[in-house]
């Protein structure tokens, strides 16, 4: 679909999306009465933008249902998103809800190169987490054969990718990394027929990416989402790779300036708020994902026509602010990935010594042995903390562990240890 006709049908659904909730979910329809906007005034796209923001905490402060659009005998699936502290954040969705995201989500497979003919694990935990439901059906509709194995039991994940001749894995990249590991170690990773990688729902940098695809010999993609949205199918990579294919007839993107909550220039790196065009269970309009990244709205080469976001560089919530310098995570594992004696597996530690602010990088060796080698691990150390200071602009500790001394994850890694409100 050319740009004309999208922004056509975005803003046909625009305006019935916001009417829809004025007249369905109350929450709206007092902001939008406090907002002066008019639903019924919309006339351009643009015109989204006196609408004010949605967030978690909105939602969180109508938990576990005030947002829902339909009454609950409407609602056919429920999913939550676990969240660090508090409540969880319930999501409804309605059949149609169901059939559009299954849509979504078969069509990032099928531009990331999944076929009918793939056997797909997957291993992302089956429950309330959106990641292994969304997948799954939107697999299923391609036609390609699923195992909903769900996370955990590593060893029995090898095996089933081997003995299922599995050629298709959906998981997190750091659970990804690690199967890898325990494939290596069972002698079984030569005989695997694994060719693609469906990962998603947290942060992968290249670097990390590379360091998959030579552990597992895959071809790994990376799709994202959150459960506020859908799960994932709100974007993915096509087998170019070249940004995520936005599904940009259900998900108006913006962005926006954290700080100043101003529309950011093109190209410019800013927070993706997202309005669902269909949702009909829990619509949300102007959503902040806290996730930080660019747009790109030139056509892909691959043919397709969405709009494509970059890797989120990292969300504005889980930026380090150490002795007042900015620091993602994301910049660090660029480090330390390019440099071929360290592991993929990694923590970070930040402390309060005094008044300063300090941040340990623990990071696995590929080579046990090097322990040993005062000399060679000294200099390699060092190496790495000059790397990291020229990428981040302050110094950080580097601690070089044994190889499998960090702890895995079979989900999302938890790899901050934020120490510093701690007695
Ligand atoms: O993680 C949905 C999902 C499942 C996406 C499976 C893709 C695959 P939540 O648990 O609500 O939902 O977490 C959403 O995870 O705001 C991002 O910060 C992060 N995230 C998700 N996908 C990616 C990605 C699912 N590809 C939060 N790259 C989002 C980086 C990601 N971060």
């Amino acid at each position: 679909m050319g740009r004309k006709e999208l922004e056509a049908l975005q803003l046909e659904r625009m305006k019935h999306i916001f009417q829809y909730c004025y007249d369905n979910v109350p929450f709206y329809h007092k902001r939008m009465d406090e907002a002066g906007f008019d639903p019924a005034k919309i006339r351009v796209l643009s015109d989204i933008e006196y609408m004010p923001y949605t967030t978690k905490e909105d939602i969180r402060d109508n938990y576990p249902t005030g947002l829902f659009a339909v009454p609950m005998k409407d609602i056919v699936r429920i999913h939550a998103s676990s969240g660090t502290t508090g409540k969880p954040t319930v999501v409804g969705y309605t059949r149609n809800d169901l059939n559009n995201w299954s849509d979504c989500v078969a069509r990032l497979v099928v531009a990331a190169g999944a076929t009918s003919e793939d056997i797909v694990q997957i291993s992302f935990g089956y429950g309330l987490f959106t990641g292994a439901l969304g997948l799954h059906y939107g697999l299923e509709k391609i036609g390609a054969t699923v195992i909903p194995i769900s996370s955990g039991n590593t060893e029995k994940q090898v095996m089933m990718l081997n003995d299922l001749g599995v050629t298709a894995l959906v998981s997190t990249p750091s659970y990804a990394l690690y199967m890898s590991e325990v494939a290596r170690e069972k002698g079984v990773l030569d005989s695997l027929k694994l060719r693609l990688g469906l990962f998603g729902s947290e942060g992968c940098t290249p670097e990390m990416r590379d360091q998959i695809e030579k552990g597992f010999h895959v071809f790994a993609t990376d799709n994202y989402g959150m459960s506020e949205l859908c799960g994932p199918g709100v974007s993915g990579e096509c087998e170019l790779r070249c940004g995520m294919h936005i599904n940009e007839d259900h998900f108006y993107p913006e962005l926006i300036n954290p700080t100043t909550l101003q529309k950011v220039g093109p190209g410019e790196v800013g927070e993706l708020v997202v309005t669902t065009l269909t949702k009909e269970g829990i619509p949300m309009l102007r959503y902040r994902t806290k996730d930080l990244t660019t747009i790109d709205y030139e056509p892909c080469k691959c043919g397709r026509t969405f709009a494509r976001m970059a890797k989120p560089m990292g969300r504005s919530d889980d930026m380090l602010k150490i002795r007042g310098v900015n620091v993602f995570p994301t910049q660090i594992e660029s480090v330390l990935m390019t440099e071929p004696h360290v592991g993929g597996h990694y923590q970070l530690i930040v402390r309060r010594e005094g008044y300063f602010d300090t941040l340990e990088v623990k990071v696995e060796l590929v080579d046990g042995s090097l322990l040993e080698n005062y000399g060679q691990l000294e200099s390699l150390q060092r190496k790495v903390a000059a790397d990291l200071k020229s990428v981040l602009g302050i110094q950080a500790k580097v601690t070089l562990c044994e190889p499998k001394s960090i702890e895995r994850f079979q989900g999302k890694a938890k790899r901050i240890v934020d120490l510093r409100n701690e007695k």
